[in-house]
């Protein structure tokens, strides 16, 4: 019989899962039968940008947490495949931190290289997991969206990369019911314009909040204000972009805070962050965790401990994006393929404690991009990746952090060397703050806007 792999979700995690195969099988390997489930009607994950929020055109929730004018927060080269790189897709060396579209471009332009695109059945939503300890085989629900047809199919391994930014964590605070303008989560955040003249609330301190604060004010927010529940992040914001201590409630549009002070509001944005959520994986397979650098349970990031037959890929809090994800799909492949082999039970659950345990001695950013470095070495380390600079990648997230503490309006207008080419990244031709468009064409292209 035919060993068969199942990959739930054609998104930047399941891509790199399809292309690692596929260079497997182009260097001659015997590789298995493998399908992708993917919902959505297109790939790309996240980058597959959707006007849509709520439930998507068949009635599922819209995956899509992506926005307009959203432009990469950390450097591209903490991000380059070592095996296409950003020059070999555009042609030519690019600015930093480019835009969305310019990064789904290239993150799909290696798919489209490798035609990984045969694999996947879009529009397809996998419906539920379960394993039969007795032929040790996985039955995979699917229902095709179009058709609404439900069938099983069954596998040997199931690679889940279904990503963890999609299902909105919502808090409630006192007042809500009866604030009159409109309460929505990061997770539906659109177009900035839509805040223009207005009093928004930024709810959060961490990424979405800190960028969707000063992609507010940048399209016309009349004022943010930024509250923390923990600690604030405390760059030094733009004129109009303020930090307070947490929200205590509502008074109609007037926002209490934890220091006394009140402020009138006329839109709240809830940056709270996401849940993992698998309601398709039977009990006993559902990872179970907060947005943490190493989720407890899953040996090398990435085989779940009671069932390695079952991965994950891409589950991590995300310093590094694509280059963990390449790294975590090597290594899932050459399980599959027999080419590396996993110890006994207990040494994977001792490895995944003592990794765990030094997740929670972390203190600061730079020793969690060192964490997640060292993660990514040790994978890499045991697959025939191609070689690329990691260490260099290490210091350049340390200048991005240091950077974004200089000036968190400026940051991204900074350029850095590539660790695959050495290439240095060349200035955008128009600083961030100014940059009202950020379509590819005029990212790549244009001169500079007035
Ligand atoms: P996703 O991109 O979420 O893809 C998962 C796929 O699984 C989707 O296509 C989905 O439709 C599919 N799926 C889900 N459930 C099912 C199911 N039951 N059946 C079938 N298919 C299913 N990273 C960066 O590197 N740079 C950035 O600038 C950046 N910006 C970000 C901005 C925002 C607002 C967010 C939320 C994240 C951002 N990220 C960024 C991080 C992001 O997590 C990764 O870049 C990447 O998208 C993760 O890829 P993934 O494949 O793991 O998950
Ligand atoms: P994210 O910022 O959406 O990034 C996801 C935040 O929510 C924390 O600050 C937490 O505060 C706060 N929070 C949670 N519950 C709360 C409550 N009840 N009241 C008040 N605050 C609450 O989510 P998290 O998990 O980082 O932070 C949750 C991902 O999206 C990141 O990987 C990021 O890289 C990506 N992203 C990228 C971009 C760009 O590239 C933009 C947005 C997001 P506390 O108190 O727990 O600290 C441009």
């Amino acid at each position: 019989m035919t060993s068969r792999i199942a990959v739930i979700g054609a998104g930047p995690s399941g891509l790199s899962q399809l292309h690692a195969f596929e260079e497997a099988r182009k260097k001659g390997a015997d590789v298995p039968e493998v399908v992708c489930f993917e919902k959505q009607s297109d790939w790309g994950g996240l980058w597959n940008y959707s006007w849509r929020t709520g439930l998507d055109e068949f009635g599922e929730p819209a995956h899509g947490s992506m926005y307009r004018f959203l432009w990469s927060n950390g450097p591209k080269e903490c991000l380059e495949f070592a095996d296409y790189t950003f020059e070999e897709h555009f042609g030519k060396a690019i600015p930093s931190f480019p835009p969305r579209e310019v990064l789904a471009d290239y993150i799909l332009g290696r798919a489209k290289k490798n035609d990984v695109r045969r694999f996947i059945q879009f529009s397809t939503a996998v419906r539920f997991v379960s394993h039969d300890a007795t032929t040790d085989r996985f039955t995979v629900t699917v229902e095709d969206l179009s058709s609404n047809e439900t069938r099983q199919e069954v596998f040997d391994h199931v690679i889940v990369a279904t990503g963890h930014f999609s299902v909105p964590n919502v808090p409630h605070y006192p007042g809500f019911e009866s604030f009159p303008g409109r309460i929505l989560h990061s997770h539906d955040f659109r177009d900035a314009r839509e805040f223009a003249g207005q009093n928004v609330l930024v709810m959060g301190s961490s990424y979405s909040a800190e960028d969707l604060a000063l992609q507010s004010k940048k399209y016309g927010a009349k004022s943010v204000t930024i509250t923390y529940r923990t600690a604030p992040m405390d760059f030094k914001w733009p004129e109009g972009v303020e930090e307070v201590p947490q929200l205590v409630g509502m008074d109609g549009d007037v926002a209490r805070f934890k220091d006394g002070t009140t402020r009138q509001i006329d839109a709240i944005v809830l940056c709270t962050g996401y849940k993992h959520h698998f309601p398709f994986l039977a009990d006993e397979l559902r990872l179970r965790t907060k947005n943490v650098l190493y989720p407890a349970n899953l040996y090398k990031g990435v085989f779940w401990l009671d069932n390695p037959k079952l991965m994950y890929l891409g589950m991590q809090d995300q310093f590094y994006t694509m280059t963990l994800f390449d790294a975590e799909a090597w290594y899932a492949r050459d399980y599959v393929l027999g080419r590396v082999s996993l110890p006994s039970r207990e040494e994977m659950a001792a490895d995944i404690e003592a990794w765990v345990q030094r997740e929670s001695t972390l203190t600061d950013d730079a020793g969690m991009i060192d964490f997640q470095a060292d993660h990514v070495a040790e994978l890499l380390a045991e697959v025939d990746y191609p070689k690329f600079d990691l260490d260099l990648t290490r210091k350049l997230f340390r200048d991005w952090e240091h950077d974004k503490q200089e000036s968190i309006t400026g940051y991204r207008d900074r350029g850095f060397p590539s660790p695959c080419t050495g290439t240095e990244a060349p200035t955008h031709h128009t600083p961030w703050w100014e940059a009202m468009d950020d379509s590819l064409e005029t990212f790549l292209n244009a001169p500079k806007q007035s």
